[in-house]
């Protein structure tokens, strides 16, 4: 399992997903709503619907779920059966308390692209 905004959905989101896929059989990714989104101090250009629309069109993706508050990991974790969380070495140690209920995986992110960037080349 996975979480992200995935917004202007790039190589580094791609890779991520691939890699995450690789860790089990099925592969759950939890997309951030819109509104929550701005709690992580983040404004999305492409509307969560799409957002969603999109991941679930990656091949390496089996479910996508709506990622509505911090808080909500540890029960989509037990309520998914979900073995292993996978996430971008960027939140390396935040996670650390999912150890609990699953493996816990940090990944090296994809350098020289982030939504942010691209957001700023197009100004
Ligand atoms: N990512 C990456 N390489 C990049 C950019 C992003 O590997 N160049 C990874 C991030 O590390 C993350 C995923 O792609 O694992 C999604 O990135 P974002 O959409 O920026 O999501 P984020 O804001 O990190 O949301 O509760 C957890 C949060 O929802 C994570």
């Amino acid at each position: 399992m996975t979480y992200g905004t995935f917004d202007m959905f790039h190589i580094g989101h791609l890779k991520l997903l691939n890699r995450a896929k690789t860790f089990g059989d099925r592969l759950i990714v939890a997309v951030s709503t819109d509104e929550f989104n701005l709690t992580k101090g983040k404004k999305t250009v492409i509307p969560f619907e799409d957002r969603c629309e999109i991941v679930k069109n990656i091949k390496s993706v089996d479910r996508v779920i709506a990622e509505l508050s911090w808080d909500q990991k540890i029960q989509d974790i037990q309520n998914y059966e979900i073995e292993t969380f996978v996430i971008g070495n960027d939140w390396t140690g935040k996670f650390d308390f999912l150890k609990k209920y699953c493996n816990v995986i940090y990944i090296p992110r994809t350098e020289g692209i982030s939504s942010t960037d691209l957001k700023k080349k197009l100004k």
